[in-house]
């Protein structure tokens, strides 16, 4: 961000995950949706240029940030089931839609290059879930209501289930600054889209737990 001499951020890993293998989840919220698409878009370019396929990629929505953890909850349930029972109708990828307003095929702009968008969908349960909401400070305390209890539920799932939960919660105090954390300020500088940190960390976190699961610590 031009001259910010901030040290604040992510510092990039030397190692390149691989995502060709992966089923992640996206599940976001519809409250203050054109930052929510932003974010969204954000984080699907992320997955694909780390190699995730689209067919592993499910997006589903819920009304507001309040049902991200619910939802995350049920959706890494649902993916267990469908690993067990091979239901093909449930939690399909990106391709098939699933429950998110972004049609089907909208989002594919190119193919991930770990494959292409017409790779049959995997029925694995989900490697990691990315929970998307943009919670706005406003006159009452329904913000800080909101943001501790999302919070503190979407860290117990993933302690509880052992699939990392990506936090892709914004809690800002006015609309600019949702809208710089998406990449799509009102001024000069634009800001920087989170949704592309989520995606990363999404695969990050989902290759350690594939190696730390069998001991693999290398
Ligand atoms: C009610 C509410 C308010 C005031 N603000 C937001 C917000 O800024 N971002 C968001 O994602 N959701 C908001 N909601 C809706 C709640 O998250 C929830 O959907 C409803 O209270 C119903 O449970």
């Amino acid at each position: 961000m031009g001259t910010d001499n901030t040290i604040k951020g992510i510092t990039p890993t030397a190692v390149k995950y691989d995502g060709s293998p992966l089923r992640i989840a996206i599940v976001h919220a519809r409250w203050n949706s054109i930052v929510i698409d932003a974010l969204v878009e954000g984080t699907l370019k992320k997955l694909r240029e780390f190699g995730v396929k689209d067919s592993n990629i499910v997006i589903q929505s819920v009304p507001g940030s309040y049902e991200l953890p619910l939802a995350c909850s049920r959706m890494i349930a649902g993916s267990h089931v469908q690993a067990t029972t091979n239901v093909s109708d449930l939690l399909t990828g990106l391709n098939f839609g699933g429950g998110s307003p972004f049609p089907q095929g909208s989002r594919t702009e190119s193919p991930a290059p770990g494959g292409s968008a017409s790779a049959p969908p995997s029925n694995a349960p989900f490697d990691a879930v990315i929970a998307i909401g943009v919670l706005i400070k406003g006159h009452t305390m329904h913000f800080e209501y909101i943001c501790d209890s999302v919070s503190n539920a979407l860290m117990r799932v993933q302690l509880d289930t052992g699939v990392p939960v990506i936090f892709g919660v914004l809690t800002v105090l006015e609309e600019e600054q949702a809208l710089v954390r998406a990449g799509i300020g009102r001024g000069i500088d634009k800001g920087h889209n989170h949704g592309e940190d989520w995606g990363a960390a999404a695969v990050e976190m989902a290759s350690h737990i594939r190696r730390w699961k069998e001991g693999n610590f290398a």
